[in-house]
């Protein structure tokens, strides 16, 4: 049985990581049973070092991070982590071949990924302040404290020239958070081409769901789960691009499913 970890949050969604979000549709679209283990932010680091798992990432300063999802997977008979969606949705397909892949058998498909990924990056990149702010108050309690400090080091990280010592640093006025969201609409309506412009549709990479899809839809549930499905910010992005993003979110159906 595999476990996926995934991030405690307030009710009612489970979670509003849409990197997480990238690994439970990754089993979802493959139809493997696993159950879900929520922890804190703050739990994560142990998690690696009780398991003997190295860091996800290490910094040339040093700095270890250590991120979720995370599996582990016991198929073998004993537990097997695996790290980084990209690197999970790897690992499935190369575990389960007779479930649905996705990533592509094509020679340049992490090229393929990483391009969607740069353009995806660049719709989204100067709307992340404002959408790290929103995020804090669904973090779980016990988490806040953590999450912002994470983000302030996303942020200084991504904006050198902006350094901030706190999230407490960033007030919006209404018309930059206005002004933010016009430039997300644009930014979406550029990629809105990708999934086969005006009045057909496609996934991101050709004909059928990939890995790629997953990046998109993990962004958008958590744009969603943050807002609310009923606010004005979320049916105003379900409208854009000519409701592009409403079928691409519709088309993944089952998949969604939060039920593990
Ligand atoms: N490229 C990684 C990104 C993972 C990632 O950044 N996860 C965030 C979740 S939102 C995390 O665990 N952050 C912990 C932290 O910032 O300390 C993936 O796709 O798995």
């Amino acid at each position: 049985m595999i476990t996926f970890y995934d991030f405690i949050c307030p009710p009612p969604q489970a979670t509003k990581s849409g990197n997480t979000w990238k690994t439970r549709l990754s089993l979802n679209y493959k139809g493997l049973p696993y159950k879900t283990e929520i922890i804190e932010y703050a739990e994560i680091a142990q998690l690696y070092k009780k398991n003997g798992i190295p860091p996800a990432i290490v910094f040339p300063n040093g700095y270890a991070h250590h991120t979720l999802p995370v599996i582990k997977d016991d198929i073998t008979g004993h537990d097997v982590f695996v790290v980084d969606s990209l690197e999970i949705a790897k690992y499935l397909d190369k575990t389960y071949p007779d479930s649905p892949r996705l990533i592509p058998d094509v020679e340049d498909v992490d090229a393929q990924i990483q391009e969607f990924q740069n353009q995806l990056n660049g719709a989204v990149i100067a709307a992340l302040p404002v959408m790290f702010k929103a995020s804090v108050p669904h973090i779980s309690e016990n988490s806040q404290a953590f999450y912002k400090a994470a983000r302030v080091r996303d942020l200084n990280f991504i904006f050198p020239d902006k350094p901030i010592s706190s999230l407490d640093d960033l007030q919006f006025t209404p018309e930059e958070i206005h002004a933010t969201w016009a430039s997300l609409e644009q930014g979406f309506d550029g990629l809105s081409e990708r999934f086969g412009g005006k009045n057909t549709f496609r996934w991101a990479l050709g004909d059928h769901i990939t890995y790629a899809d997953l990046i998109l839809a993990g962004l958008l549930l958590c744009v969603k789960a943050v807002h609310g499905e009923d606010s004005p910010q979320w049916q105003g992005f379900m409208t854009w691009s000519d409701g592009k993003w409403k079928t691409f979110l519709d088309n993944l159906g089952p998949y969604l499913s939060e039920d593990n």
